[in-house]
């Protein structure tokens, strides 16, 4: 027998998890018109923050919970009150960026990497995943926020999935809510992947605030957008039932190779 005559497989290797939950995000969304968009992640306080309405003391800016670039470019910025740069928090500057050059109508996602300087645990970690959406047109409501997300959970999470709305804050919209999912498991009867309550929260979401929409050039009389954002792992978690994020930074290929 040589080489050439054995049965043999060859492993090609696949996908990360991880890339093939944001690869049906991004083809979902596709579907009915988002367009994917990003930027750097390496951020100016202003896109990070301020552009999204975020109060200078807000918790969310402290040392705890934001990464802050130690580089001369702050030191020497700081004490003049100059720019200051963070690992992005969150997505949304890149949102900030693409309203700052396009004009309205626009419909994307923004799946990319963020940072945030907090302990890791099984739910937690300091670098994950997040996935937000925006559209911005005239006459863009709640009810289009909630038809898109009731959508794209149908598609994601299987048909029987329901949506509800639960009163929220975030500084970037009003109204603002959090977004809850029906148990895919159970069907809402309780169980353990909804700690039998029947719902699972999956998601914070609102109409984009006047002062963001004013802030980047678009006329807040004239035009309204919806918002929403969450966390790719914590879908990928939910979706093939994992329990520990780190499993996903692992690098263990008996964990990686079930997917
Ligand atoms: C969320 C929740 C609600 C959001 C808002 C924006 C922007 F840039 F348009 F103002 N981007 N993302 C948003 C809204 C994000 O994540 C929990």
């Amino acid at each position: 027998m040589n080489e050439h005559s054995k049965t043999k497989t060859t492993n090609k290797g696949h996908l990360h998890p991880l890339t093939q939950t944001i690869n049906d995000i991004v083809r979902i969304f596709g579907e009915v018109g988002f367009e994917v968009a990003d930027g750097p992640e390496v951020e100016s306080e202003y896109y990070n923050f301020d552009a999204l309405n975020v109060p200078k003391d807000h918790p969310a800016r402290d040392m705890q919970d934001t990464f802050w670039v130690k580089t001369r470019i702050n030191a020497e910025k700081d004490a003049d009150g100059n720019e200051k740069y963070v690992l992005r928090t969150h997505t949304s500057p890149v949102q900030i960026r693409y309203m700052e050059t396009h004009k309205p109508p626009l419909k994307i996602i923004v799946p990319g990497k963020v940072f945030r300087n907090e302990a890791t645990d099984a739910t937690h970690e300091a670098q994950f995943y997040q996935v937000e959406g925006l559209s911005v047109g005239e006459n863009i409501s709640m009810a289009d926020l909630k038809g898109t997300l009731e959508y794209f959970f149908k598609r994601f999470f299987g048909d029987a999935v329901r949506v509800r709305f639960r009163p929220s804050f975030f500084p970037f919209v009003e109204p603002g809510a959090e977004v809850d999912i029906s148990c895919f498991k159970c069907g809402g009867a309780g169980c353990g992947v909804c700690k039998h309550t029947g719902w699972i929260e999956i998601l914070g979401a609102g109409m984009v605030h006047p002062s963001v929409l004013r802030g980047v050039g678009i006329d807040p009389a004239r035009y309204s957008g919806f918002a929403f954002g969450g966390g790719v792992d914590r879908f990928a978690m939910l979706k093939y039932g994992v329990d520990d994020i780190r499993l996903f930074y692992s690098k263990d290929l008996r964990f990686i190779n079930q997917f």
